[in-house]
This record gives structure tokens, sequence and C-alpha cells, in this order.
């Protein structure tokens, strides 16, 4: 307690720390929920900050997050006030001498954000108002760091959501661990094999100029959407580590997969897992709504397939991880990785068992109705 106390410390120099707690469920990043000694009622954006140490396994060169978070958050917030959003960018806190992290003893990279006061986020959507939200936060997100050229962005996590990539490091996970290979292995094997050229289809689109690349959250999953306590509104999206260039398919794939999925991610009846279209609909709608904006006729295409293969990735991801022996996502247990690729691979069979309805509201949103 002590040692997070005093890095805690290192950003509030003025302040006295004296409160340190885990904060969410990351699967990366070890976060927590820092409390001073600052007047609540007077100095709110004082009293509380978020600390976290990077996973620098997984981001190689943290210090280009930092770098990108400094140049969208200023563009982010100064193009929301232009034109009226109301939308929150959590801030970088700088430490006492002025840097963007701290780096400690042992070597670990800390950086501290503000925490976005009166809000509260959600781990699955029960009601098709809060899908709206959600769907709303990343249309907005999107349109407000759409006009920041994507090159003025690096790269903190090379192959990120690239399934071509991802498919090469199953094949070599599994060219090591081909023993392992219980009832649910052999399922999640069979899956992968049967859905081999249907991963390329992104990435085809992109190769042949149909998608370009811009700047993406990389992780709009439900509970980064912070809701507005006093209205029931989002006004921010948090979780910005890979906000980079990419696809906006992968954003809206990643939000359907998390929003559309009543029983979660971390379920352990994974044979019980299906699709909600309803709670998509609501989403895609207040996605759209800012979306429509920027989205080209190209990328109306690429809608559905992109709800499908993005559960699909995150299936392979973990299922990879847990055959190389989970060194990439923090785990409870051994088979906690299985049971999570288990849960995005029944998520995938029941959007594919859906299609012809998800289309439907896909298009119905093209062209509505007159
Ligand atoms: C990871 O750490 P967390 O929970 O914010 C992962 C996402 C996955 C998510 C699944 C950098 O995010 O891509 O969708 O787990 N982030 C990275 O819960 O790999
Ligand atoms: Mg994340």
């Amino acid at each position: 307690m002590h040692h997070y106390l005093s890095i805690a410390g290192e950003f509030a120099p003025s302040r006295r720390v004296i409160d340190v707690q885990e904060f969410g469920n990351g699967n990366i990043n070890d976060t927590y929920l820092v409390t001073t000694d600052a007047d609540e009622q007077s100095q709110p954006e004082e009293k509380y900050f978020i600390l976290q140490r990077i996973n620098t396994q997984v981001f190689k060169q943290p210090r280009l997050i930092m770098q990108n978070m400094r140049t969208f958050t200023e563009h982010v917030r100064r193009r929301a006030q232009e034109e009226g959003h109301k939308w929150i960018m959590p801030r970088v806190i700088s430490t006492c001498d002025g840097q963007d992290f701290y780096i400690d003893l042992q070597g670990n990279f800390w950086r501290a954000i503000s925490y976005v006061h009166g809000t509260q986020s959600f781990e699955t959507i029960k009601d098709a108002r809060l899908a709206y939200e959600v769907g709303y936060a990343l249309g907005t997100f999107q349109y407000l760091i759409s006009d920041l050229p994507a090159s003025r962005l690096a790269d903190t996590l090379e192959g990120f959501h690239i399934m071509p990539r991802y498919l090469q490091n199953f094949d070599q996970a599994f060219s090591h661990n081909g023993h392992k290979s219980s009832a649910e292995v052999k399922r999640c094997l069979k899956f992968v094999e049967q859905r081999r050229e249907f991963a390329q289809v992104l990435e085809n689109a992109r190769e042949q100029g149909k998608l370009q690349l811009r700047p993406v959250h990389g992780d709009p999953k439900v509970n980064n959407v912070m809701i507005e306590l006093s209205t029931g509104r989002a006004i921010s999206l948090v979780d910005l580590d890979t906000v980079k260039p990419g696809l906006i398919h992968y954003d809206i794939g990643d939000c359907m997969r998390s929003g559309c999925n009543p029983l979660g991610e971390e379920t352990e009846d994974w044979e019980a897992v299906h699709f909600d279209p309803q709670i998509g609909a609501a989403i895609l709608e207040g996605y759209l709504s800012q979306a429509r904006h920027f989205l080209s006729a190209a990328d109306y295409e690429y809608l559905f397939d992109s709800i499908r293969l993005l559960s699909f990735e995150l299936g392979l991801r973990f299922f990879t991880d847990y055959l190389a022996g989970n060194v990439y996502f923090k785990v409870r247990h051994p088979q906690h990785n299985l049971q999570r690729a288990l849960v995005q691979f029944k998520l995938t069979e029941s959007i594919e068992a859906h299609e012809a309805e998800i289309r439907h509201i896909i298009q119905g949103m093209v062209s509505p109705a007159i």
C-alpha cells in the first residue's frame, strides 16, 4: 500500500494521497482509483484520479501512448467545444517534474489521467436506452476525431485487430501446443478452421482500397462508455491506449460484440451465449445518429461482416493465448482464456444465425422508410 501511495504522490505534488484502490477489471493494464485530501465539493477534479501501470509486455513503447493521448485529447476537446458537443476527454496528469509518466525503481511504467466525475459504466446492456447511448458514444468519439489525420497518430500496438496476423499467431501457438486436446479445444479448432477465409474480409477490403485507415478507439466495449448520472446520457469514452490508425469497423464490430451479448464476455455458461438483435438495432441507431456524417457507401457494406468478425477475432485471441500458456490476457484460472474463447465463438455462431435479420436492420438504417 505504501508503495502505491508514494507512486500516486508523484502525480499529485500539492496534495496528500489518502487512498489507492484497484479499479475496474481490465485484462491488460493495472488500474487504480486514487483519492487525495482535496475537498470533494470545491475541487472534485483534484479529489480523485486514475493511476495505471501500463503492461509493457503488450505495449512495448508506452511513451507513444502518452504522445498520442496528448495529440488526440486536445483535438477532440477543441472540436467538441467548437461544435457544442457535451463531451468529456480525460486529461493526462503530469508528474512533479512535468513528465507524462513515472518509471519506478523496478522499471514499471506509470501514468495518471483524470477521473470522469458524476458518471457510471455498465458491464452489460439491459435496455434499449443504454444501448442507444453506447452506440452514440462510439459515433461521437469517431466523429470528433474524424478530422484528425491518421498519420498524426503513432501505432501503439502493432498488429492490433489485424486478423491475418492473429491467424499466424494462432498457427504458431497451436504447432507448439497441439497436445492440449480436450473436447472444448477440438470445438474451437474446428470453429477456426471453418472461418479462415472469412477472417481476411476487412484486411482484403483495405488492400483493395475500399476501406481506409482512420483514427479509431480500438476498444469501445460497453464498460468503457461513461454515462452521466444526472441525465443518463453518454458523455465520455475512456480507455484510450489503443486510439490509433485503424478501420472504424474494428470499433463498430467490437462495440456490437460487447453490447449485444447479454450474458457478458466473462460468463461461465458459454452454451447459453447469444446475440440480441434488438440491442444491436438500438446501438446502431445511436451510432449512426453521429456516424452518418462520415460513413461512405463502402463502409455500410462491411458493417455486418465487422460484427461477425470482431467476436470471432476476440475468440481467436483468447484461444491462442490459452494455447500459448496465458501470456497476454490476465487470467484467474488456467482454463479462463479457453472459457472466454468459447463465449466469443458461441456469440459468433449466434451472429451468423441472425445474419438476415441483422442485415435487414442495417439496410433499414441506410435507406430509412419515408
Ligand atoms: C483487452 O484490458 P482491456 O479489458 O481494456 C483487450 C481488448 C479486448 C478486451 C476484452 C490492448 O482490453 O482488445 O477486447 O480485453 N485490449 C488489448 O475484454 O488487447
Ligand atoms: Mg482496453
